[in-house]
């Protein structure tokens, strides 16, 4: 308790709550010195700098219903963080100074894996990759996958039911978990820890936390479902000149393949031309420049089942037909991993590139082609020079729709734009029965948009959920509602 004594002049404690979660957590579960505070209150885009009373890092699902409970008794208000790497200012607090941080980083065990049930329970603060890797350690695949898997945590990824690259084949983190533990906003615990593939037994309550940008509760753990580990996986790079040929080539490969198509995302040529600026070790992995690219993963049944060779002949047709100008197929797993360093690094060579105004929206997949050219040709003629990035999620009609600002331009002209910029580009996704949040959730950014996108009675009915667990509002206030 040293640290926390040497540390106590630093912070304002007139009511002692500090220091009585110091007595919770101890010294290596309290951060109180501003300096080391600070990677806590930046979000990655760096759009939102909070300030807080303390960031606390439990240990374990008893110390943090006990940081909870202490924070509820003195009306505190709570900010639940993972990774840090949520795209709308969710996981940072307020400016106020009175909000503390609960990071489960310190909360990290696996806590059992069962090869036979297919399943493994896992502590909120685990990273993805960490997870992935254990699992493919037993033979089996944990299916999330995303840029940030080597920063983000479980807890964060259902917390904001993260979609990513496989969401394709193996859908939402909501589809992905069958129990979960959490601590609620007056501090009891609730063990949802069932592993269980059918339980009808009312009211499915995980799926509120799922997706609540901890608004409800801390998630502290997660039964996750696990899969066949594919023997064989093959990977392509396509380049092609119209949307909807992509869409065509979808249908085809499915049918074709079946079940085997697990990713199918989209990167334009502006995508790829940031990348291999801003990003070491990119290159063209195709001759001839192309309007658009496609990163296609197929995965399954191990040699001598013909994967290859029926996604080979499939790329094949489709070049005869038009729907792909070139593509490469990877022959190794360095050759694969460049395919994939394309693609996964569009998020960062944006930010490095300048401003951006970023819409992650959903349409209807067949929709996608119509919904790129007509938000394309609207920001145009609003914004003469913007450069629209849209890529991503092709196969899930799940589009990043970025602008990135005007070469020359001037940035704070750019950036000003943005509710009037958000509206054109809302308004087409609205009209096409699209979403403004496809995967990333609502946060701080999309909070006020969202009322203007959701019914009434959509939105009553969440207030009414969030009163009824957090009837105190201290858990993330601020956030989605
Ligand atoms: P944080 O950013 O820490 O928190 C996110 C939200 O969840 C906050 O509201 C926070 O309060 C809450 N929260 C965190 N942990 C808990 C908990 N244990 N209990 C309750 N609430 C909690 N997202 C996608 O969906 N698909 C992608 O393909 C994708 N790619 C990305 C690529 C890059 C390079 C980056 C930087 C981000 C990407 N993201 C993507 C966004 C982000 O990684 C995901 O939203 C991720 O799920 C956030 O996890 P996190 O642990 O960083 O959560
Ligand atoms: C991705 O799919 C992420 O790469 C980030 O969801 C999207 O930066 C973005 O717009
Ligand atoms: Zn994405």
């Amino acid at each position: 308790m040293a640290g926390i004594e040497a540390n106590r002049s630093r912070t304002v404690d007139s009511d002692g709550l500090v220091d009585r979660i110091g007595r919770v957590v101890g010294s290596k579960g309290l951060t109180l010195e501003p300096r080391d505070m600070e990677p806590y209150l930046t979000d990655w885009r760096r759009l939102y700098v909070g300030r807080a009373r303390a960031v606390v890092r439990p240990a374990s699902t008893a110390e943090t219903a006990a940081v909870v409970a202490l924070a509820a008794e003195a009306r505190v208000p709570i900010v639940p963080q993972g990774g840090n790497t949520g795209m709308v200012g969710g996981s940072v607090p307020d400016n106020s100074g009175r909000q503390i941080v609960i990071a489960l980083e310190r909360m990290n065990r696996i806590r059992n894996l069962d090869p036979l049930n297919n399943t493994m329970t896992v502590e909120a603060g685990c990273i993805l990759q960490q997870i992935q890797e254990a699992a493919r350690a037993e033979g089996r695949l944990f299916p999330l996958s995303l840029g940030a898997e080597g920063r983000c945590q479980i807890g964060g990824n259902l917390s904001t039911n993260a979609g990513g690259t496989g969401v394709l084949r193996y859908g939402n983190t909501r589809e992905l978990v069958l129990g979960i533990e959490a601590v609620l906003p007056d501090g009891r615990i609730w063990d949802g820890l069932r592993a269980l593939r059918k339980d009808n037994t009312g009211y499915d309550l995980k799926q509120l936390f799922i997706g609540a940008e901890g608004t409800l509760g801390i998630i502290t753990a997660a039964v996750l479902k696990l899969f066949a580990l594919p023997e064989e996986t093959v990977s392509a790079f396509a380049g092609f000149e119209r949307l909807e040929d992509a869409m065509v080539l979808l249908a085809r490969l499915r049918a074709a393949l079946g079940e085997t198509v697990s990713t199918f995302e989209l990167v334009p040529r502006i995508g790829l031309e940031l990348a291999r600026r801003h990003i070491a070790g990119v290159a063209d992995p195709l001759a001839q420049p192309h309007a658009q690219y496609l990163l296609i993963e197929v995965a399954g049944g191990g040699r001598g089942s013909g994967l290859r060779e029926t996604f080979e002949a499939a790329l094949g047709e489709a070049l005869q037909a038009g729907l792909l100008t070139d593509a490469a197929l990877a022959a190794s797993t360095a050759q694969a991993q460049a395919f994939w360093r394309i693609r996964e690094s569009l998020a960062e060579a944006l930010a490095l590139e300048g401003p951006t105004i970023k819409h992650d929206v959903a349409v209807p997949i067949s929709e996608t082609p119509a919904f790129i050219r007509r938000a394309t040709a609207a920001v145009e003629a609003a914004l003469p020079g913007v450069r629209t990035v849209a890529f991503g999620h092709l196969g899930d009609g799940n589009i990043h729709f970025n602008l990135s600002h005007p070469l020359g331009g001037n940035d704070a002209a750019f950036l000003a734009r943005k509710t009037d910029l958000n509206r054109i580009v809302h308004d087409i996704v609205a009209d096409m029965g699209g979403s403004i949040s496809a995967e990333h959730g609502l946060g701080q950014l999309k909070r006020a948009e969202i009322a203007l996108y959701k019914s009434p009675l959509e939105l009553e009915l969440m207030r009414r959920i969030k009163a009824t667990l957090d009837p105190l509002d201290i858990m993330n206030p601020g956030k989605v509602l």
